[in-house]
């Protein structure tokens, strides 16, 4: 039975119960022609959404109140051509029906001579699945599919925090997946179709990647089986934002149902825990043995020691000069760097303009690089993605301007010689710092915090959020 609190009556976005509350609680974003990937995501401005939601509170956005549409992020069309003529292997789909998984084989089977790897997608195979009721799942569009790989690119930028998406494909009345939870936060976009869900509070709130839903199958079942705190049909443009944690499960009405699911995988506190300790490792205090001679499985003799030990990281959590602190914003940084991607680069085109490069040629930092910059032995030493390259200290005004994340030409390059600015611009485009002013990817022009003396990393936002 459908709640009917869920369905909002006037089309006002609202609380399918008590646990998904109304948008209005935040600052509804200005009505926008071109609103940012949150905007859509949300109907809020991003601060309306951090204070009131983010990784707190369920929230539903009604299409009829903030006009959203993601037909243009994909579409039965695009589900076709992903599925028949691209290629997709394992794992990049997936199938399941009515709460089990398929093996993989019955969804795929080798792509003939000249492609024989044999975990391909089978079209033909897909069809049967379909009309035998089962969900397909497309995973990681976010790196293959276009306008998704904008949309996630766009979204992380604003976020602070590793996006991913998938998108499920469930044919009339049936249910793909049994009820779990997820332990990143989830937006879910309806596209096309309608699916009715059911969400239960958490039985483990705020789940860590170690801690699956498989592991607490007996509470996550148990706790399915209890009246819902939310019961909501998604129409197209509709959107459920849930906190990790939250348990979930749907199924599609009358008609095929196409949702993307745009999981975030936030750093958390426990993050930074991990990483203060890791750091500790380099405090010769914090490697020093504990006592001889005592039972060191008696609680009351490790208290004193657990203590200091915990004193000792307060120390350095609380000092903003601590080495070990900059230790641990620095493998915080090298964590979203790895999780992260920047928009796409174009190879071939991105090695004619080298070539060709005037000092009139417009560039920009690539949307979405995270750029470490670091000044070391008169060398400045610049790190991204897996690489590192070292520029000579002179370049480091032209290259916080390129950081700041605007449209520039070699000639705007500050301080340096004009041989020496086009130098510059060829290296950096060489590299793949810079790309060719917004060739490559559409999307909105990042900007860059201020520069800072010494390590840092680029935290990189949308102008306006
Ligand atoms: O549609 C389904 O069966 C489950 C969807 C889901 O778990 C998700 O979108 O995260």
């Amino acid at each position: 039975m459908i709640d009917n609190r869920t369905t909002g009556g006037s089309g006002q976005p609202g609380p399918a119960t008590s646990a998904a509350t109304p948008r209005s609680q935040g600052k509804p974003a200005d009505p926008d022609p071109d609103p940012s990937a949150l905007a859509r995501c949300t109907g809020l401005d991003a601060a309306g959404f951090a204070d009131r939601y983010w990784s707190r509170e369920p929230l539903l956005s009604r299409a009829a109140g903030t006009g959203a549409d993601f037909s243009d992020l994909l579409s039965a069309a695009a589900v076709d051509e992903l599925v028949s003529r691209r290629g997709m292997r394992t794992p990049f789909l997936r199938m399941a029906k009515a709460g089990s998984v398929l093996p993989a084989s019955s969804f795929t089977r080798s792509g003939g001579t000249g492609a024989s790897i044999g975990d391909q997608v089978a079209d033909d195979k897909v069809l049967e699945q379909i009309a035998g009721g089962a969900t397909l799942v497309l995973q990681a569009l976010h790196r293959t599919w276009p306008p998704l790989v904008a949309f996630g690119t766009e979204l992380a930028a604003e976020l602070s925090h590793p996006v991913q998406i998938n998108a499920y494909v469930t044919p009339p009345e049936s249910q793909g997946f049994a009820p779990h939870y997820d332990t990143h936060d989830v937006f879910v976009l309806q596209v096309t179709g309608r699916k009715h869900w059911l969400v239960h509070e958490p039985v483990v709130p705020a789940p860590l990647p170690e801690q699956q839903w498989e592991k607490h199958r007996d509470a996550v079942t148990s706790r399915s089986r209890q009246a819902p705190a939310i019961e909501v049909t998604l129409e197209p443009g509709d959107v459920l934002y849930l906190p990790r944690g939250y348990l979930h499960s749907a199924t599609a009405l009358g008609e095929l149902s196409i949702h993307l699911t745009v999981g975030v995988h936030p750093v958390t506190r426990y993050t930074l825990i991990r990483e203060l300790v890791a750091a500790a490792a380099a405090d010769p205090e914090l490697r020093g043995s504990l006592p001889m001679g005592v039972d060191l499985s008696d609680p009351a003799v490790l208290a004193p020691w657990l203590a200091q030990a915990a004193e000792a990281l307060t120390r350095i959590a609380a000092d903003p000069d601590h080495e070990q602190l900059s230790r641990v914003a620095e493998r915080v940084g090298a964590e979203l760097t790895r999780n992260t991607r920047p928009a796409p680069i174009a190879p071939l085109a991105q090695a004619a303009l080298v070539a060709s490069l005037t000092d009139d040629t417009p560039f920009q930092l690539r949307p979405g690089l995270r750029v470490n910059r670091q000044r070391e032995h008169d060398a400045l030493l610049i790190r991204f993605l897996d690489k590192e390259i070292s520029l000579p200290p002179a370049m480091q005004p032209a290259l916080e301007l390129i950081l700041t994340g605007r449209a520039l030409t070699a000639a705007d390059l500050p301080e340096l010689s004009s041989e020496e600015q086009l130098g510059l611009a060829r290296r950096l485009l060489r590299e793949a710092v810079t790309v060719p002013e917004c060739a490559v990817l559409e999307c909105a022009v990042l900007e860059c915090s201020p520069p800072e003396d010494g390590p840092g990393s680029v935290p990189l936002r949308i102008p306006g959020a």
